[in-house]
């Protein structure tokens, strides 16, 4: 309730930035883009995670300021790699279901592109199946025209919804992730059958589709070993790249990119 109650104030005193985190191709783990993950340097309790205080958000306004904030932040961010001349990869931002259902959210995103002159391409929004289920209509409207406007939408955690398929179907999305979830025992034995199966069948129905697919939480060779074997093109996890603050990930964009 404490931090319920600062989240105004903190989004204007400047105590939110992102962290970001690699997304690879599989074959030769090239740094093909980043997602942007919400951090809350508190004054008085340091770093807080998005689990912390995203929930709370959610409950008020307060996510739609901070979901305004993230879009123009992660835009401004680009354009400081830019000034910097590195090579620059789409950044990927995070949106809530009540940020999706916002009726001005593709006028809010075009005009930050516009002010930042950032190509459309390189700003993608990543959504969760349970995103949409609010309001359908709403948010199957609002992710056509920003696919129109030509950004990239990403389907998060895929498989953990309740709704996988029917939104493969009706979102405008660009790319499957499939949830960490399925990834972690792949390669081990015990579960991992299943999980072989689902994670094929999830790659094969990408391609079907004409829809590109990552494999999130990727934690060890093992697994990305595996992802190979499934021809999983693009993947994301802490044995790729950890989540890192800004002044890391010059390095990561002048190598990788
Ligand atoms: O690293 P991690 O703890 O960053 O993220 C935890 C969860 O918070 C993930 O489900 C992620 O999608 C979500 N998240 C991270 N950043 C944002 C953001 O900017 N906006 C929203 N709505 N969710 C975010
Ligand atoms: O829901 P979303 O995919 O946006 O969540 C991103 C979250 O996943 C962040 O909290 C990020 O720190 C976390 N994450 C990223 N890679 C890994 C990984 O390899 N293992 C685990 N356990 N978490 C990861
Ligand atoms: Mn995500
Ligand atoms: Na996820």
């Amino acid at each position: 309730r404490e931090l319920q109650a600062r989240l105004d104030s903190a989004i204007d005193n400047g105590e939110f930035c992102f962290h970001y985190q690699g997304k690879f191709d599989t074959a030769q783990l090239r740094l093909v883009g980043l997602e942007a993950l919400l951090r809350w340097d508190h004054p008085r309790h340091g770093l807080i995670y998005p689990n912390a205080f995203i929930g709370l958000a959610e409950q008020t306004d307060a996510i739609v300021a901070l979901g305004n904030w993230g879009i123009d932040a992660a835009c401004r961010q680009l354009v400081q790699w830019r000034a910097a001349g590195l090579p620059l990869v789409p950044v990927a931002v995070n949106v809530s279901a009540r940020q999706l259902c916002q009726a001005h959210l593709p006028d809010f995103v075009l005009r930050c592109l516009q002010r930042h002159a950032i190509p459309p391409g390189l700003l993608e929004l990543e959504v969760t199946e349970s995103c949409c289920i609010d309001d359908m209509a709403q948010a199957t409207l609002g992710l056509r025209r920003l696919r129109a406007l030509g950004l990239a939408i990403s389907l998060d955690d895929y498989g953990t919804g309740h709704a996988g398929l029917s939104h493969v179907r009706m979102l405008p999305i660009h790319t499957i992730k499939i949830d960490r979830s399925f990834i972690r025992d792949l390669g081990s034995g015990g579960s991992a059958d299943c999980d072989t199966v689902i994670v094929a069948s999830t790659i094969a129905m990408a391609r079907g589709l004409g829809l590109q697919v990552l494999a999130e939480g990727v934690e060890d060779g093992e697994q990305l070993a595996q992802l190979r074997r499934l021809g999983c093109p693009q993947v994301q996890g802490f044995y790729l790249h950890r989540p890192a603050p800004v002044a890391e990930v010059a390095a990561l964009l002048a190598a990788g990119a």
